[in-house]
Order: C-alpha cells, then structure tokens, then sequence
C-alpha cells in the first residue's frame, strides 16, 4: 500500500471528496424537487478515482469527462455553488444555465467538459492535447470516460492518434463495472480494459479506484510520462457508482449485495479512517471536514435558487451554427422562398417570438404544439404529448 502523503495533502483530499459527495448528495435531493432540470447522473462512491486523479494536474492541465462530471468540475476548483447554479439551469451557473448536469464547463479552470455523447470527449482530449503541442505547451490533458465509451470508434480513432502523434494526453477508464444497466462481460469481449488499447501502442495498468493515494501515485506517472516522454498510457480504475446510472434507473440489473459490499470499500470513509489510524489527522479534523461540507452545500443550494434564469433574449446567444446552414433549423429544400428564421436580421424577433410560443407550450402540455415554420398551427404527425413522468425517462 502507498505511503501517506502530509497531513495537508491527506486534509485537502479529504475535504475535496466529502464536498463532492455532499454536493452530490443533495444535487439528487434537489433533482427530486424538481429544481433541477434534465438528467443527473450521480458518481456517489467515485470520489477517490475523480480527486485522486486532479490531484496531481497542474493548473495548467486539461480535464475533460463525461456527463457524470459534477464533482470533477468542483475537484478542479469549479465553485460548489456555480455547478448548483448549472444544475438549476440558472444565469450564474458554470456554463450559464445552458449545459445543466451534463455539461459543466470551466474554461478558466480548464475543465473543458462535461460531455453527453459516450466516447465523444476522446477525440476532443486528443485535440486539447495536439494544441498544446502546436502551441509549445507544458500542459497535459486528461481525459476520463466510462468502461462503456471503451467500446465507442472513437477510442480506437483517439488511442491511435494520440500514440501516433505522441500527444500529451493521459487516459483513464472509470471502470464503475456497468455502461448503464449492461455489465463489462456483457458489453466488452476483451473485459481487461487496461490492454484494449496495446494494439494501437498505448500501454495500460489497472488499479484500485477506491484508493484515492493508489489513484493519486499511478495518476503521477502517467502524466509525468505525458508530459516528458510524450507518452499516452492508460489507467483502469476499479470504482463504483452506488446510485443508478441516472436519476431514471431501476436498478434490475444488480443486487442489492453487490452494492452493499462496494459501501462498504467507500473510498471517504477508509481514507478518513486511515488517516485517523496513523496518526495523520484527528477525529476533530474529520468532523470538520463533513461541517465545512455541509455549509458549503447549503450555501450553494441558496445561491443557486437567488440566481436569476436566463432571459428570453439570450435565447440565442453563444450558439454555434456552421455558416452554410443558413437559418438556424433544419431548412426545406423542397420550397425556395425564404423560412422562418433564415434572414438573420428577423433573428431577435422571430427567436423571442419562439421563446414565447415554446413557455407558452412547456405551460400548457395538452395544447397543440405550435408550427415553428408556420403561424402556429399543429404540425401534422406531431401530435401534443403529456411530458413523460421523470422517472419512466431513459437516456
Ligand atoms: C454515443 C452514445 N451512445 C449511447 C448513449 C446513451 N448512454 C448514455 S450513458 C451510457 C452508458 C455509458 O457507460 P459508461 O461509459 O460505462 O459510463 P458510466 O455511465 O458508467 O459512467 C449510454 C449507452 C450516449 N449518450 N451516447
Ligand atoms: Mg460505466
């Protein structure tokens, strides 16, 4: 077993997961209330893997995730209250109400994401990585994805750039056991996932994620060997999510067992006992680390219900829309007068005008939806739906 590092170190290690799981805790509570919004994937019991790993990036070091990424924003100093605010779909939050769960973003902090698509954020973190390079940057990236996105074209596209290339980017697999309800045997012929990208030139190793110094020492050396030798590696880390894969799930694909055994390796409470058993830290120092949690949490449930909602007129703001897509929905090529919204000076109008038409809509489930391209009228084949209770939602 790695040796301890300083009280310092093991206090602020300690500290960083027990925020992560308070706020994630009552991000839940909160998502249950209905305040917020969308999906919200949880990685109660991942703490060690996410802190262990940004313990040891620089500043000036990339991070980019998945969609289950609310503590990894705030392990990389996102603050507690800006991640309740994006939850909240609020002005102030970290991508200013628009990412919401899935998609904090922190670009002073360069945590560049929160990302909905699995395996989507491999090839960005080779690209984060290649602009370094062209840049002369020290900087590493790290990117972290599940044991499902192993699976995706895009690890084998990313696994073979990046070795090819010699790229400055670190990998590592949180291997939580399942990609939704389906477990690793199910869905990867080669279950191993510390060797699935050996063929491409990337060598692996598998740890312990449950261990926040075991994740901190093998995270070290990878980036170390990013960083001065240009070499890719990749870490399988051994964790566990004790929630369901979503808000939305029922569970039926493990036992109950099988989460309690993993409660029981909790990664916060071996720590925090550890620590206490050699002598690092107090029982008082503990204690305080769970109260400066809880205020902190409190503290960013209030600023989150303060910060006003986007306004209507920013609707349209800080959207990306490729130049030769004229307007800003999908365009019938069959008729060539103008639609709706392609003369960019109607924009303003015609944005809040939808704005309105689709507040109106969210207050009224049983009214027909309104034409985006005509004058409101039902569109045919596109009959009202009642919005679908939160639970029955799958993503
Ligand atoms: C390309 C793509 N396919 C399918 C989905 C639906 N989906 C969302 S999460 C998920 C499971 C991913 O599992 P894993 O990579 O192990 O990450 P975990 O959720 O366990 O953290 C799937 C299939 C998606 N978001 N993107
Ligand atoms: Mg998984």
């Amino acid at each position: 077993m790695a040796d301890l590092p300083d009280a310092g170190a093991c206090y602020e290690l300690l500290a960083r997961m027990a925020l992560i799981r308070r706020f994630e805790e009552e991000a839940g509570r909160q998502y249950q209330r209905a305040k917020a919004g969308g999906f919200l994937h949880l990685a109660i019991g991942e703490e060690a893997t996410i802190v262990g790993t940004t313990s040891v990036m620089r500043d000036e070091d990339y991070l980019i995730g998945t969609y289950r990424t609310h503590g990894h924003a705030i392990a990389r100093g996102t603050e507690p209250k800006r991640v309740m605010a994006e939850l909240f779909g609020r002005v102030d939050g970290a991508s200013g109400g628009r990412g919401g769960s899935m998609h904090i973003f922190d670009r002073e902090r360069r945590f560049m994401g929160g990302y909905g698509i699995v395996g989507g954020n491999l090839p960005i973190a080779a690209g984060l990585a290649l602009s370094s390079e062209y840049k002369g940057e020290d900087a590493v990236t790290v990117c972290m994805f599940g044991d499902g996105a192993s699976n995706t074209g895009n690890f084998g596209e990313t696994m073979n750039l990046a070795a090819l290339w010699q790229l400055p980017v670190f990998f590592l697999v949180e291997n939580n056991l399942y990609g939704m309800g389906t477990s690793v045997e199910r869905h990867s012929a080669q279950t191993d996932l510390s060797k699935k990208a050996e063929g491409y030139g990337i060598p692996g190793e598998r740890i312990d994620g449950m261990d926040v110094i075991a994740v901190r020492e093998a995270v070290a050396e990878g980036i170390r060997q990013a960083r001065e030798e240009r070499r890719p590696t990749i870490l399988e880390a051994f964790t566990y999510r004790y929630r369901g894969h979503s808000a939305a799930d029922p569970e039926v694909y493990r036992e109950r067992e099988e989460v309690e055994e993993w409660v029981r390796k909790d990664p916060i409470e071996t720590f925090a006992r550890r620590c206490v058993e050699a002598g690092v830290l107090g029982e008082r120092e503990v204690q305080e680390v769970r109260d400066k949690a809880e205020q902190q949490v409190k503290a960013a449930v209030e600023f989150a219900d303060a910060s006003p909602e986007p306004s209507l007129d920013s609707l349209y703001e800080s959207l990306y829309v490729v130049d030769s897509a004229a307007g800003w929905y999908a365009v019938d090529e069959r008729s060539p007068e103008p639609h709706r919204g392609e003369r960019e000076e109607e924009m303003p109008e015609a944005a809040r005008e939808l704005a309105e038409a689709g507040a109106a809509y969210a207050g009224q489930p049983a009214a027909p939806r309104p034409d985006p391209a005509g004058k409101g009228d039902p569109v045919e084949g596109m009959e009202p739906e009642v919005a679908p209770e939160r639970e029955e939602v799958e993503d």
